[in-house]
């Protein structure tokens, strides 16, 4: 049996949640619960890891004992210590924590006061008045745990699309593998990469006697069968993850593409067009819409085909969502989006030194391998002692042992930075004599998410308009799934970076993701550059950028859009602009 690194966080995750409700010791919560996002975000799969003997403490916020937990689920899938605590509590607990306004305090008063056991059981009593009359609770709480019932109830559940690309991919290996299959390719939101996605869209070509729908449905990480037919079956995926997969004519290949790429919005706007011009399109192909009843097939084979029967050039896929691309592409106007390939280097990374995993020379080597050209090694600040921010003397003492790796390290430039904490009032956490001894300026919010939307942009204007301030990291501080943006008008911060002559970062961590694509574009259009930055607290960290590139991607953005496309000269010379050199 395969472990997926998504069902390790998950069991993490749990444990972490129990342990809240226990009233456990808050370190040992933060410390599963921090595992479980790393191995969320890990990029690689930690079966493969094992299999390669490779040391997993080696991972950022892994030690030995989360390590033998990772080993004992991928031999086992499972954990005892998650076991011991499951047979603590109900099986529907877990439920009542990931409501908004419910944390381990209120869940453990509902189960015990109440004995709710299940979100189900909480509407009852929630509808019967029975919650508000709970210590701590109060009528209005109440109203907002029905809406948020209802509301998770509307959405469905959605996937960070890291998580679940794995096993995309590994099943698509394995349709692959069918006799008699031609063709396997992933659709769907996947394809578009959006942060989340909803479930994994699969299409197959395949010859006529290929048992690929009996594979696909008997696949050894299939909970329960959804659909089983001949052109479309669904399964769910033991992570609860819902596969479905079509199985489509070469012929009707890039139309079927087209379609259940999506997105909807974008399907729609494409056969209005093509009714425009006397066409239909659907996933089959392209038709003329004539009077006659038999419809002769077009185009479909390939997505570029079917663009062509509208008059317009291929799409890319992330760019696919009715928000201005038809337009654009009619226009000869599609921008050429920024590629992997195009990325010189990461200037957002942590390192032994503060809470990171790896030594500055390990990071250097790693990003070279990565083919970089440089890096910039940016520590917390002081304010963040809990993860070892670096304070004046200490930051100075990194500086230099940076020159001497620069004297040394040959291929990679290691630049000097900070991810400086920005203060309530707008003020950076050291001293501008040594801020400006460096190569440039991250800040970051990392307190007071709460202020009004008026007080915390003024915050960040502030910070912006210090003397060396080169980037805001990521400016919204939202995690996806788990953790709302604050409060702040993005849309006055980035015209304040354009009159600045600042940067935004796009920190690719795949919880992140943070500037939105909306955000992207509006920083495109105010000729903001974007630099996309992994924020990497070791060396594995450093493969989110695709994720990062992914977004920037969704986002419009071009090559020339992107801060650290620069070679290392032009970069020098842009970083030091803002630091007033
Ligand atoms: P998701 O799964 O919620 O992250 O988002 P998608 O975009 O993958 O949506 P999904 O899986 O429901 O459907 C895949 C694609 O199939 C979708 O992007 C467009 C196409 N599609 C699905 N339903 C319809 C529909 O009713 N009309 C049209 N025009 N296209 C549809
Ligand atoms: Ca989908
Ligand atoms: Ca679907
Ligand atoms: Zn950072």
């Amino acid at each position: 049996m395969l472990v997926h690194n998504a069902e390790i966080a998950a069991m993490f995750d749990e444990i972490a949640d129990l342990l809240d409700i226990q009233g456990a010791n808050p370190f040992r919560i933060r410390a599963y619960r921090n595992a479980a996002r790393t191995v969320q975000g890990l990029g690689r799969e930690l079966s493969d890891m094992l299999a390669g003997d490779e040391d997993l403490t080696d991972i950022p916020g892994i030690g030995a004992d989360l390590a033998a937990k990772i080993v004992e689920a991928v031999e086992t899938g499972g954990m005892e210590t998650l076991e011991k605590l499951r047979r603590q509590f109900p099986p529907g607990i877990t439920d009542l924590l990931r409501l908004p306004n419910l944390g381990p305090k209120r869940v453990k008063a509902l189960f015990q006061d109440l004995k709710i056991e299940s979100l189900k059981q909480l509407e009852a009593a929630a509808r019967e008045g029975k919650v508000r009359n709970l210590a701590g609770f109060g009528e209005k709480l109440e109203q907002q745990i029905l809406e948020s019932i209802k509301s998770k109830a509307d959405t469905g559940r959605r996937f960070l699309r890291a998580a679940v690309e794995p096993y995309a991919h590994a099943l698509v290996q394995y349709l692959e593998t069918v006799p008699g299959v031609e063709t396997v390719a992933i659709a769907g939101s996947c394809r578009r990469a959006r942060e989340t996605v909803g479930d994994i869209d699969i299409l197959a070509v395949a010859d006529g006697k290929s048992q690929v729908m009996d594979r696909f449905v008997r696949y050894d990480e299939m909970a329960e069968v959804l659909a089983h037919g001949e052109t479309k079956s669904s399964i769910v995926l033991r992570t609860g993850v819902q596969v479905d997969l079509r199985l489509v004519e070469e012929k009707s290949l890039g139309a079927a593409m087209v379609y259940f790429t999506g997105s909807k919005a974008h399907n729609i706007a494409i056969r209005k067009r093509a009714q425009e011009r006397g066409l239909k399109i659907n996933e089959y192909g392209v038709f003329s819409a004539g009077e006659e009843k038999d419809e002769p097939y077009v185009a479909g084979r390939t997505e570029k085909d079917v663009y062509a029967t509208i008059d317009l050039p291929f799409i890319p896929p992330e760019l696919r969502e009715d928000a201005g691309e038809i337009e654009a592409a009619e226009k000869g106007k599609l921008p050429k989006l920024v590629e992997l390939d195009d990325i010189r280097g990461d200037l957002h990374m942590h390192t032994a030194e503060s809470d990171g995993k790896n030594s500055i020379r390990e990071m250097a080597e790693a990003a070279r391998a990565r083919g970089y050209e440089y890096i910039a090694v940016t520590e917390h600040s002081r304010r963040l002692a809990m993860v070892g921010g670096l304070d004046e003397k200490r930051l100075m003492k990194q500086m230099e042992e940076i020159d001497r790796l620069n004297a040394t390290l040959k291929g990679i430039a290691i630049l000097k930075g900070i991810e400086v904490d920005v203060l309530d009032d707008g003020g950076l956490d050291l001293p501008d004599s040594v801020l400006a001894k460096l190569d440039l300026v991250i800040g970051s919010i990392h307190s007071q998410f709460r202020f009004t939307s008026d007080r915390q942009t003024e915050r960040v204007l502030r910070a912006m308009d210090h003397p060396c301030f080169t980037m805001l990291a990521h400016p919204t501080g939202r995690l996806l799934l788990e953790r709302e943006p604050y409060e702040l008008d993005l849309s006055r911060v980035i015209e304040h970076a354009a009159q600045r002559g600042c940067f935004l970062e796009l920190n690719s961590h795949p919880l992140r993701l943070d500037l939105t694509e909306t955000s992207c574009r509006m920083a495109k259009s105010q000729g903001v550059r974007v630099c996309i930055n992994t924020d990497a607290h070791g060396t594995t960290d450093l493969d989110h950028m695709v994720y990062g590139v992914g977004q920037a991607r969704r986002g419009w953005l071009g090559k020339k859009d992107v801060l650290n496309t620069l070679p290392l000269k032009s970069l020098r010379a842009a970083l030091a602009k803002t630091m007033g050199k």
